[in-house]
């Protein structure tokens, strides 16, 4: 695997530029003595509970590649490196930047992607088969991201001592049903209402993410399940509406033309190939 997103001119959120790398110098095991990385943390990081200190700070005590306390520093890539200065290293090679970004832990910063999706129908409720391929058209919940104006899977990071299970169910509610602006009574209902349906999902991906926050220190990997309303009696029954960090939410069909942020369209490809739908 190679990054493409998180080399791409400047960082998101800032007036960064990242150092440009010629793809043959990704790569940790090529020399690269020119290499120049600038620094960059995000201000706001400081104090937040879901970020790490700075490295140097006397009190942080990280356990790199293990469960540390509530923290899971694993990658699913497999140990990751500690350069000679206490600083984790990109499994995958150079991004142009040094430090954390925008991103809260140093190495890797885990999140889950929910990838709900349908049959798409007519209003008749046949299933809409495509011409070309004779197969049926896929269409999955699809958030507009706050951040950056792009379509993506509404995933989320997976909070301390949080299952991903619980991650995967907790971020589509929130960004896919706008959970966080309901009452109580709605809140619980909502909960109930989908409990079965996030319980049976199938492993899509797991893995690194090529996410534009990424830098040489700080990364993000994802669980990506499919959870498939097959004959649209659960979620394809019910009202989308944009929350959390979503400006927009809707059922988007699938085809191979798809443009989403970071590298979510992989995982939409492999969940087609799963269900043998339209590409
Ligand atoms: C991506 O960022 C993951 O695949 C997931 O969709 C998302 C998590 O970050 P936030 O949506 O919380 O910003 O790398
Ligand atoms: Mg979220
Ligand atoms: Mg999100």
């Amino acid at each position: 695997m190679i990054h493409y997103k998180c080399r791409q001119g400047t960082y998101p959120s800032s007036n960064i530029r990242r150092f440009q790398i010629p793809e043959e110098k990704v790569s940790w095991k090529i020399e690269y003595s020119e290499y120049k990385p600038v620094e960059y943390t995000a201000s706001n990081l400081t104090g937040k509970s879901w970020a790490d200190p700075e490295i140097d700070n006397i009190s942080f005590k990280p356990k790199w590649n293990s469960i540390d306390g509530k923290v899971n520093r694993r990658s699913f890539m497999g140990d990751y490196v500690i350069n000679k200065d206490g600083y984790p290293l990109n499994p995958i090679g150079r991004t142009g930047i040094i430090g954390r970004g925008l991103l809260g832990r140093w190495g890797p910063n885990h999140a889950a992607d929910p990838i709900v999706t349908r049959w798409k129908q007519d209003l008749a409720g046949m299933i809409q088969i495509n011409k070309d391929t004779k197969k049926p058209i896929l269409q999955f919940v699809a958030i507009q991201r706050q951040d950056s104006g792009e379509w993506a899977i509404p995933g989320g990071m997976v909070d301390p001592g949080e299952t991903v299970s619980a991650t995967l169910k907790r971020e589509f509610m929130e960004e896919a049903m706008n959970f966080l602006g309901k009452d109580e009574t709605e809140k619980e209902k909502l909960e109930k209402s989908m409990r079965t349906f996030f319980e049976k999902g199938e492993e899509i991906y797991k893995g690194y993410v090529d996410d534009p926050r990424n830098t040489d220190n700080a990364w993000m990997e994802t669980v990506a399940l499919n959870f498939h309303d097959n004959n649209n009696s659960v979620i394809g029954s019910i009202t989308l509406i944009a929350g959390d960090d979503a400006r927009n939410v809707k059922w988007m069909d699938i085809d191979k033309n798809l443009n989403l942020y970071a590298n979510h369209s992989e995982f939409i490809r492999k969940t087609v190939q799963k269900r043998d739908a339209h590409w």
